[in-house]
Formats: C-alpha cells, structure tokens, sequence
C-alpha cells in the first residue's frame, strides 16, 4: 500500500511600516518546501519590506480536490471600458445594483487592505467589518505533479505572469463554496491592470484594463446569497485546505456578449 506524502501550507505575507506589500502561498509536499520558501523569500525581498512572515504548517486532514475555473480573457480596449463590462457580468448574476455599486465604491478607494470584503449580493451590506476584519483566502494549492505542466499549459496561451496562476487558484477556491455568487479582483500591483470577475456559472473572466496602469490600489470583494453563514463561509475560505488537481480549460480571448451570451438582458 503506498500512502500518500505529507503535505505543507506554505504561506508568505510580507509588510512595509504596517502595510501588506507582497503576499503568497501553496500546498507543496516536503520536498518543494526548500524552493518555494526560497522563491517566495525572493518576491517579498522586491518589494524590500520591514518584515517577511513566512508560515509552514503541515496539514492534517487530507485535502478536498477542488476543479479549477475554465479562464477567459475579455476584449477590453481602455480602463474606460472596464467598469461598464464589470457591472454587466455582474448584472446576469444575481447581484442588485446596491450591491454592485458597494463593491466598486470598496475597490476604487483610495486604499489597500490586505484581505477581501464580504458583501451581501442582495442588499450590498458589507458582511465584514470593524471586528470582523476582511477574509484572507488561504490553504490552496496545485498538485505538486502538475507545477510544470501546468506552468507550460499558461505560457502557451500567453498567460505568463506568476499572477495569473496564483489569482486563478484563489478564485476558484472562492467559487467552490456553494454560498458565493462571484468574486471581483483589482490588483494593488501599480505595474499590473488586470483584474478578473469570476463565477461558478461565466467562470474565470479576466479584465485587461480593469484600472488605469500606475494606479497602487486594488481590492477584492466576494459577493454571498442571501441566506450565507458568513462564518462558515469564511472557516471554509481561511481554513479548508483545498488542492487542484486538474488544467484549466483556457478560452482564450472574447468579447463581453460571446462571454455572457444569452444571459445579457
Ligand atoms: N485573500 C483575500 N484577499 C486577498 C488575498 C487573499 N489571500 N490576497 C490579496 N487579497 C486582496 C487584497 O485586498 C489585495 O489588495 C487585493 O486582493 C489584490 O491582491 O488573470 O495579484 O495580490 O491576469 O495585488 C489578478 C490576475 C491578479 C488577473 C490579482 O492581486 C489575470 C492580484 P493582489
Ligand atoms: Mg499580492
């Protein structure tokens, strides 16, 4: 009988006068600790931050093997364009106008904080505040076994920023719980204007443009149904170590309509 290899969280947060500068993490056996402690000690050292915490902690119980959204990329010309595709993804999902405008007030501001805001997608009322402090979406990671395949699979379809791989992990561990409506992403890299809207029924929709280049702020917010346990939810989120065992399907590049299809009303 073999049994399986133990298996590690790794996580990186690295701050800045007590600003969150640089962030990541994976589920790795023993074996990538070594180089995946090394590779995240480089990235954090970019950003030449205060301080650099790194996290190793076995993991117990044995992982949920979750599916990866299929990705596509949006044809958006201009950050002009962006908001206006954002809010229609949004508006064939089951999320009121209050709660859209709630989302792009919390992710257009003129700050960063380092987790993401729960809004309910019927009312737009943050479910997380003050004491209950944002979510950090945590214990993810791919298949030790595919980190090559699956690093060639992206650089094929011309998705080669590390960016990519570790936002499109996330998002699906947010769409895999059965209370979220939707995730909406804007990085707080000044250098990088990508975001995404993702979902369990449009999948991972990634948005050129989604902020203007050299912009510093960005944000996430998960919208939730309206009877959601936001605690569970957020046990799940933090807690449940999830690992993805499978390439994504890549769709390449389209316009808003073929995306949305015939949900657009
Ligand atoms: N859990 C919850 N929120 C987080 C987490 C986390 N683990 N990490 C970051 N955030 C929040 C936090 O508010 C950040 O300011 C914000 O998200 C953006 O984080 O396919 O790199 O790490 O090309 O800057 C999207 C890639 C990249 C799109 C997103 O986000 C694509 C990105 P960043
Ligand atoms: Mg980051």
């Amino acid at each position: 009988m073999t049994t399986s290899p133990e298996l590690y969280s790794i996580r990186m947060r690295a701050q800045n006068e007590a600003v969150h500068v640089s962030g990541a993490e994976d589920i790795v056996t023993a074996q990538r600790l070594q180089n995946t402690t090394a590779s995240y000690l480089n990235r954090a050292l970019m950003h030449q931050p205060e301080k650099i915490v790194i996290t190793v902690e076995k993991i117990e119980s044995e992982p949920l093997r979750l599916t990866l959204l299929p990705v596509v990329t949006c044809d958006i010309q201009t950050a002009g364009d962006a908001p206006e595709a954002v809010k229609t993804i949004l508006s064939t999902l089951e999320i009121s106008d209050k709660a859209v405008c709630s989302a792009i007030s919390a992710l257009y501001s003129d700050t960063n904080i380092s987790g993401a805001y729960i809004i309910s997608a019927k009312t737009g009322k943050f479910l997380c505040s003050g004491a209950e402090m944002p979510v950090r979406v945590s214990r993810f990671g791919l298949l030790d076994s595919l980190a090559g395949e699956f690093a060639d699979y992206l650089k094929n379809h011309g998705l080669t920023h590390y960016r990519v791989k570790e936002a499109l992990l996330l998002a699906s561990k947010v769409c895999s719980c059965d209370e979220v409506v939707a995730e909406i992403c804007v990085s707080d890299d000044p250098e990088y204007s990508t975001g995404y809207v993702a979902s369990k029924r449009h999948g991972y929709i990634r948005i050129p443009n989604i902020k203007e280049h050299g912009n510093p702020y960005g944000g996430r917010v998960i919208f939730l149904t309206e009877d959601a346990g936001v605690q569970r939810v957020r046990g799940y989120l933090e807690k449940t170590p999830a690992l993805f065992d499978a390439l994504p399907e890549i769709k390449g590049v389209k316009k808003l309509n073929e995306i949305i299809g015939s949900c657009h009303s």
